[in-house]
């Protein structure tokens, strides 16, 4: 008994003086590893008289779980210091200027800004955002808006089409994003809220046509939604794209296969400081009931509008960008002049374009 009292006044000595996590861990295997002192202990047990083993046994045990706690207590103020130590060393001063690098040099493209700008706008708005792949099927692209075989829209849209496939079909580049709306028509039940922004593709190029431009759609549907829904959403839309505080917009009758009625909405240029002119921002419509049908849902339950627009152009308008065809030129002296700061993130909150 007093060899197990000394035995325990030695171990809890070392384990008080283990001045680091290794001085720690070596005294535990000295006391209770596979051969540490008060394991040798236990294995002895089997030769000790039967009388005495039960008392020696509960009394090792005893001495077992005082170390055990000893260890544990102790390692907890040396994880404790460990880590006032790291946090010492690696302690940052928020206040410092940031370094010149990349993050100040270089610059995030200005259609990438209006489509984080978009994207911004339409969330704060309560829309989720949808995306799809730029590759996609004459029926997701074109027969289920209610674009027909035949119908001239398909000319019209200056198709990129890959070789057909030994079936017949072929798949293309999507000449809008308005397939990512099917795909969500189709497997979401409504309501539903989305826009789609992404690249789309037409076989067009002059002045202000580009073969790959950015569009951004929108999309909403449940069972009473109405052109009143579709004003007010483009309104604030305007409003906050512009950051000013009235826009007049005019919508004037036009068509598409995928919405009944269709428009086309102009908006007056007084919002980037050109009073006294119209300009076309953008197409909407109530959805077109065929295309409801087409996606599985029931026409006389379901109503709700989309409306869709070019991204390069919108951007043009907004950061009086005069050609189009500087976007795509990579050109480093046009970016460092229209670019924006990577650290200028567009919130509503802090200003949309800083
Ligand atoms: C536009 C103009 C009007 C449109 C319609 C749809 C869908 F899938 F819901 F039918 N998506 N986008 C739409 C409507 C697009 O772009 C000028």
């Amino acid at each position: 008994m007093t060899d197990l009292s000394k035995l325990e006044g030695e171990l809890l000595a070392e384990i008080a003086g283990a001045a680091d996590l290794g001085q720690l861990d070596a005294v535990r295997v000295g006391a209770i590893g596979k051969k540490g002192r008060i394991s040798e202990l236990m294995s002895k047990l089997g030769s000790l008289p039967a009388e005495e083993r039960k008392a020696f046994g509960q009394s090792v045990n005893t001495l077992k779980g005082k170390v055990s706690d000893a260890l544990d207590a102790r390692k907890a103020v040396l994880d404790r210091a460990a880590l006032e130590a790291r946090l010492a060393t690696e302690r940052a001063d928020v206040t410092l200027p940031v370094r010149a690098g990349s993050l100040l040099s270089g610059r995030i493209h200005p259609v990438s800004q209006v489509f984080d700008e978009c994207v911004e706008i339409f969330a704060d708005l309560g829309f989720e955002v949808a995306e799809g792949p730029d590759i996609e099927t004459d029926d997701l692209n074109f027969d289920a808006l209610n674009i027909p075989a035949e119908h001239p829209a398909r000319q019209e849209h200056d198709t990129f089409y890959f070789a057909p496939k030994a079936d017949g079909s072929r798949l293309l580049l999507r000449t809008h994003t308005s397939p990512v709306q099917i795909r969500t028509m189709r497997s979401q039940k409504p309501p539903i809220r989305i826009i789609a922004p992404g690249r789309v593709y037409r076989s067009d190029s002059d002045q202000t046509h580009t073969p790959m431009f950015h569009q951004i759609e929108g999309l909403v549907i449940d069972e009473t939604t109405h052109m009143g829904h579709l004003k007010w959403v483009l309104e604030e839309f305007a409003k906050a794209f512009f950051e000013v505080d009235e826009v007049r917009m005019r919508f004037r009758a036009s068509h598409f296969p995928f919405t009944e009625p269709s428009m086309e909405v102009d908006i007056d240029a007084a919002a980037i400081g050109k009073p006294g002119q119209w300009l076309e921002i953008l197409g909407c419509g109530m959805v077109h009931p065929n295309v409801l049908r087409n996606c599985g849902l029931d026409p006389e339950k379901y109503q709700g509008f989309a409306f869709g627009m070019g991204l390069d152009r919108i951007t043009m308008l907004k950061y009086g960008i005069p050609d189009l065809r500087a976007f795509f030129s990579a050109d480093l002296r046009w970016l460092r002049h229209y670019g924006f700061s990577v650290l200028d993130v567009p919130t509503l909150g802090g200003g949309l374009s800083g």
